[in-house]
């Protein structure tokens, strides 16, 4: 066997591990922890303590995959039984890694900073930078103190040490209930203008949610998608091939 197939045979990461690898490693040199949280969540985290709405649209059934018949969690009869089975029967494979956020507050005491890659899934129509399978990366940061230059000087350095020092970013405004205010970072892929993250300083009401009191506390937090990054990094025109199994492009990496 001679050495190009020695190599070949000796397998390697998946683009999208690595990927994980070098966040995880990039953020822990920043301070933060590494966590995780879980795929099949309860529409209480994934939306209501996330500030959304009851009606917001993000909880249409064309974005979100319920999970059918979840099993009864007691059997009794009460209005009151009835109304907590039912609150507590909604299940769906979260659509973000957002929920990570209350369910760290809630057990812990800050001040602290923490990052959570992970898999998230949405019911939506595939294209070149869309996956109903994908991955994000969450970072949630309180404090006695905290403001949107600790979270764009935590973004830039990010970026930077992901890409290179000489990456461009874009920060535009946005929206997301869970932020106030909300911003949006984006990169230039193929003459056009591609969003890489959300991000915001988190709301009061998602704070409360936490357990956390607004009053004594801030923070900031952001979330982004694994497979952008890899498409922008390594040239790659559609998020699609990530999850197609074709060794022709994961033997690339
Ligand atoms: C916003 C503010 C915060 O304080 C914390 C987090 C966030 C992000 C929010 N949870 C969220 O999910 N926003 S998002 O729907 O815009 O997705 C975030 C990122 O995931 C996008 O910027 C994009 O990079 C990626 N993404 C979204 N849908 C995708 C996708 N990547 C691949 N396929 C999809 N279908």
């Amino acid at each position: 066997m001679n050495d190009k197939e020695i190599a070949q045979n000796k397998g390697h990461l998946h683009p999208i591990s690595q990927a994980i690898e070098d966040i995880r490693r990039i953020f822990k040199e920043m301070g933060f922890a590494i966590v995780e949280g879980p795929e099949v969540e309860s529409e209480f985290y994934n939306f209501d303590a996330l500030n959304f709405p009851k009606d917001h649209p993000a909880r249409d059934m064309q974005d979100t995959f319920w999970i059918k018949d979840p099993k009864p969690i007691n059997s009794g009869s009460s209005p009151v039984q009835q109304e907590k089975r039912e609150k507590a029967e909604k299940m769906l494979l979260r659509t973000h890694t957002s929920p990570v956020q209350i369910r760290y507050m809630q057990s812990h005491k800050p001040p602290f900073g923490i990052i959570v890659p992970g898999k998230v899934f949405r019911n939506e129509a595939t294209d070149a930078t869309h996956e109903a399978q994908f991955y994000q990366y969450e970072a949630l940061f309180v404090a006695k103190k905290a403001s949107m230059a600790n979270l764009k000087g935590v973004i830039e350095t990010f970026f930077k040490e992901f890409f290179g020092p000489d990456v461009e970013i874009i920060f535009r405004p946005s929206f997301f209930p869970f932020v106030e205010p909300g911003v949006e970072v984006a990169m230039k892929w193929k003459g056009k203008v591609l969003e890489m993250l959300g991000a915001g300083m988190v709301h009061p009401n998602v704070l409360k949610a936490g357990g956390l009191d607004p009053e004594q506390w801030q923070g900031f937090a952001f979330g982004g998608g694994i497979d952008r990054l890899i498409l922008l990094k390594y040239g790659i025109d559609d998020v699609r091939l990530l999850y197609s199994g074709d060794l022709r492009l994961v033997d690339q990496f």
